[in-house]
């Protein structure tokens, strides 16, 4: 390990309360994914340690990060020496481990099989949304886009979309010089390439939207059926 490293590994967590119980999340502010277990962790009101990967300067990269995650992608959860990738994998794990008196569980077992099918088809139609294309086809398609909300103002999107583009040559430069990881990295950098091609294409992303409004209702529809989403929608 480099010197440097350490710092780089340790020098940016911080705990949810000052106590932390082993828990550390690898995560990013602006991550989708990141949110996502964010959120779950402080509905079961556990403690952890987070730390921020800075995405944005490529830290995700980084051989130390790539030894974490050869994927190059936050969140990840480490919990003593287990390393946890994937945001619905984290959630599941948290679930499975960490439900007690204070912690509930977020996906109920004790309401039937049904319940719990119902839950994880409506996880698995929204998990299939793919996050990363919804944001980025907002910026190269602003007439879809009304009313940008911070953090996407105007240029953090400019800044964004040139990231976009240089994204497949830079993860091929990753894969060089990462050979442990190469196949993987390479993979992303093919992917990156349709996804570019996807949000930069209005007739593509317009199906992507409609794929959105086909979840979306079927989401709302679902919580009309319910006495306390009559409420809300
Ligand atoms: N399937 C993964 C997706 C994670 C993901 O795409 N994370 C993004 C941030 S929202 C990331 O780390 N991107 C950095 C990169 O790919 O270079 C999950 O659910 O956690």
């Amino acid at each position: 390990m480099a010197s440097g490293d350490t710092d780089d590994r340790f020098s940016n967590v911080q705990s949810s309360n000052g106590k932390g119980n082993g828990l550390l999340l690898y995560c990013y502010h602006y991550s989708f994914y990141s949110q996502k277990v964010l959120m779950a962790l402080h509905e079961k009101k556990l403690d952890f340690k987070s730390h921020i990967v800075m995405i944005k300067k490529g830290e995700q990269y980084q051989p130390w990060f790539l030894q974490i995650n050869p994927r190059g992608e936050v969140p990840v959860l480490k919990d003593g020496v287990k390393i946890i990738p994937d945001s619905s994998r984290i959630i599941d794990y948290l679930d499975d481990n960490f439900s007690n008196g204070n912690s509930h569980r977020l996906i109920p077992l004790d309401q039937g099989p049904e319940v719990k099918q119902k839950v994880l088809y409506f996880r698995n139609i929204l998990d299939q949304l793919p996050a990363g294309v919804i944001t980025m086809g907002s910026f190269y398609n602003p007439e879809f886009c009304q009313n940008p909300k911070p953090p996407f103002i105007k240029p953090v999107r400019k800044m964004l979309m040139v990231a976009d583009q240089n994204s497949a040559k830079s993860l091929r430069g990753h894969a060089e010089r990462n050979t442990e990881h190469k196949e993987i990295l390479l993979q992303k950098a093919e992917f990156q390439e349709i996804k570019h091609k996807t949000v930069t294409s209005k007739t593509e992303y317009s199906k992507v939207l409609e794929q959105v409004d086909k979840v979306l209702s079927e989401v709302e529809a679902e919580l009309l059926s319910h006495e306390a989403g009559k409420d809300i929608f």
